[in-house]
């Protein structure tokens, strides 16, 4: 493991990893400092949301995870999930300063190009009923690669969609900065400044959208807006039903997005 400071950031760079979320979780409960980020090269066992997995193979992208950690009390823990918000945006940011802005952000935690996924970030937390003790907030960003697995048949990377290179450093570096700014808005004015700034980035909203439930039922609608927590609003059949992020998949009526 080497030590690396980027943007005034902590970088612990890992060759290799189980997941960069498993060991911020270990350092966080040890008392690991706000900011710090764990770098993996390759992670053996990347995870997404819901523990599905996550492809992290060496050299084709930056696999991280940052901890994330308030004064206590200054945030609810029912607040967190905006966090995913906020990294998505932080991320799509840095990414378009390098690609002429191709990337698109689908609702709520991908970073999309050309309908292609090339980036997911998810969030896990430790709260008290005081608040927020702990986030760690972790995002996986394809930088290279064209040849991905048939089974993830929508994934992308920024070389693929753009035949831009990036490296996995100065991703990191341009994200970190990206990052601080929007989350010390996020902190000092909640979450309606940061979803403001997402809508015309947005690949989801005004598009005919398949919505996916746990169990397996799909309707079609409108995606309409996000509500002031992120709920993305679909308009069907004349109803609107409001979409929290974890309990519905939304898909494009053909594609990905
Ligand atoms: C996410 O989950 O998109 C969040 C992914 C977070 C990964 C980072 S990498 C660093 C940190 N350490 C970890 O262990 N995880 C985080 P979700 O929305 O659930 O999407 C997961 C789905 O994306 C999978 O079921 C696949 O269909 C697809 N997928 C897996 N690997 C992919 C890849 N490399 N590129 C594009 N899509 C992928």
């Amino acid at each position: 493991m080497e030590t690396m400071f980027f943007a005034g950031h902590k970088v612990l760079r890992f060759p290799v990893l189980d997941s960069t979320n498993i060991q911020a979780k270990h350092l966080a409960r040890e008392g690991e400092a706000h900011g710090t980020v764990i770098l993996a090269d390759e992670q053996t066992c990347g995870r997404g949301r819901l523990n599905r997995k996550w492809l992290s193979r060496p050299g084709y992208g930056a696999w991280f995870t940052m901890i994330i950690r308030p004064e206590m009390g200054r945030v609810r823990a029912e607040q967190t999930a905006g966090l995913v918000f906020v990294a998505a945006l932080a991320m799509a940011q840095a990414l378009n300063q390098q690609t002429d802005g191709a990337v698109r952000i689908k609702w709520p935690n991908d970073l999309v190009i050309h309908g292609r996924k090339i980036c997911g970030a998810m969030c896990e937390m430790s709260a008290t009923t005081e608040g927020l003790e702990w986030a760690v907030l972790g995002i996986g960003v394809n930088l290279r690669g064209r040849d991905f697995p048939a089974d993830l048949p929508w994934a992308g990377s920024v070389e693929s969609e753009t035949a831009t290179i990036l490296s996995a450093e100065e991703t990191l570096h341009r994200f970190l900065i990206c990052f601080d700014e929007l989350y010390a808005l996020w902190l000092a004015d909640g979450l309606s400044p940061i979803l403001r700034a997402i809508s015309p980035l947005s690949a989801t909203l005004g598009r005919q959208v398949r919505v996916i439930q746990p169990d397996g039922k799909i309707f079609t609608g409108r995606a309409l807006r996000m509500q002031d927590d992120g709920a993305l609003v679909v308009e069907s059949a004349g109803i609107e039903q409001v979409l929290r992020a974890g309990d519905v998949s939304v898909r494009g009526m053909m594609d990905y997005i």
